[in-house]
């Protein structure tokens, strides 16, 4: 018989029954979308557990970052990582603006501060940097060097939801951040994402970017887009809040399970728990060495022959994609850290359900491979 399929993530779902009537509900409103009902409940409520003042809704985790660039009229070139989902870069250039990429830590995965300055030119105008996995980038460093040569930072903390830095939230840092809520991440609205900002004026703005640039019936202020949240995926996004706690609990407890499981394995190196940091254990990637008995990419497709579809996020680099291995940043030799980390990295299963039986079979074929 083969064995179970698991694959690298399965998603949070809402208790079915709950949601009924309250799509019974959107069906008597008759209200699907535009601003409605649980849009509205579902900002508040993720304000209020995220610790943030404003924050707009959006259909997906990338339509955010195109819109902050937008927002915060960026123009020439704007510094990022590699080292992610292609989005980040990908938004940088549907803005018509030149991506520079910069080398990551070995220890996180986020983007290097102290290689950003060497990066900077008279047409850099922001910062583009990723909490890879939910770790958070060194954003006092940032920061300073943002605040020294007047440039805009955008957090993409895709992968962050509910991480906190010394109990406040890490969107609370940057210009703005933006979120995902796919339906592969810790928190999802199927489709979903977000767009954190710091001032009142400014979320009117990108509420009316959103809806196409339109304040009001007949005035629009911008070239908006249509990125708007409908009803049903509120609603949704309204159950899945309330067990979000419990599934980041679920994770800490497997991401313990691995650690200990795994920490004696020759040639494989785990994340650690950065102090003061609430995390979130988003992903569980793990970085294997040539003290590993076999390739990463044998380790992939031995994993795969038993059914477990581990991840390589992020391989291969944003930076090698035909659409952008041309410039200059793009060059390997600028960007040795994250050239390594995509050949190391391996994303084992990581998502609330995963059951102790699976864990400990993961770690099992893990460990005592040949
Ligand atoms: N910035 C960063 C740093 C990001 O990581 C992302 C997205 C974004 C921006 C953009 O946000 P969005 O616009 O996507 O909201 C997945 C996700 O589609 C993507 O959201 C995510 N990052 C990326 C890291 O992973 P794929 O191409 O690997 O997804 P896929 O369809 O291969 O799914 C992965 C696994 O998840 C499947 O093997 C099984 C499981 N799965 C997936 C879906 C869709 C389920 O069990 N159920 C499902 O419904 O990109």
């Amino acid at each position: 018989m083969a064995d179970k399929q698991i694959t690298v993530t399965s998603p949070l779902l809402p208790d079915l029954e709950e949601f009924i009537p309250m799509l019974r509900d959107i069906w008597d409103r008759k209200w699907l979308t535009n601003n409605g009902h649980y849009h509205k409940e579902l900002e508040k409520a993720l304000a209020d557990y995220l610790g943030v003042q404003y924050i707009s809704l959006f259909t997906n985790g990338t339509l955010p970052l195109i819109t902050a660039l937008q927002a915060l009229e960026v123009r020439g070139e704007v510094i990022t990582t590699p080292y992610s989902f292609v989005a980040t870069t990908h938004s940088i250039w549907w803005n018509g603006l030149k991506p520079v990429f910069v080398d990551v830590e070995e220890k996180t995965g986020n983007i290097d501060p102290e290689k950003i300055e060497a990066a900077i030119t008279p047409r850099t105008t922001a910062i583009m940097p990723v909490h890879v996995y939910g770790t958070p980038c060194d954003t006092k460093r940032i920061q300073e060097i943002a605040d020294q040569h007047h440039l805009k930072v955008i957090y993409d903390a895709a992968h962050a939801f509910g991480v906190q830095v010394n109990r406040e939230s890490v969107l609370k840092h940057g210009d703005m951040s933006t979120l995902s809520f796919h339906a592969t991440k810790v928190y999802n609205t199927i489709e979903g994402g977000a767009l954190v900002c710091h001032d009142e004026a400014i979320k009117k703005h990108i509420d009316y970017l959103k809806n196409f640039g339109f304040a009001g019936e007949t005035t629009v202020v911008a070239p908006g887009i249509n990125s708007k949240m409908d009803e049903i995926r509120s609603a949704y996004g309204l159950l899945n809040l309330k067990q979000v706690d419990k599934a980041i609990a679920q994770r800490k407890r497997i991401a313990e399970i691995y650690r200990q499981g795994l920490k004696d394995v020759a040639g494989i190196r785990m994340l650690e728990d950065v102090e003061n940091v609430r995390h979130n254990y988003a992903y569980f990637p793990i970085f294997i060495n040539e003290e590993y008995s076999i390739s990463r990419d044998a380790l992939y497709a031995k994993l795969k022959e038993h059914n477990i579809l581990g991840r390589r996020y992020f391989y291969p680099l944003i930076s090698s994609f035909d659409s952008y291995k041309n410039l200059d940043s793009a060059n390997p030799a600028n960007l040795p850290i994250a050239n390594k980390l995509a050949d190391q990295v391996l994303c084992l299963p990581m998502f609330a359900t995963l059951t102790d039986e699976d864990i400990y079979r993961i770690i099992d074929i893990v460990s005592t491979m040949k």
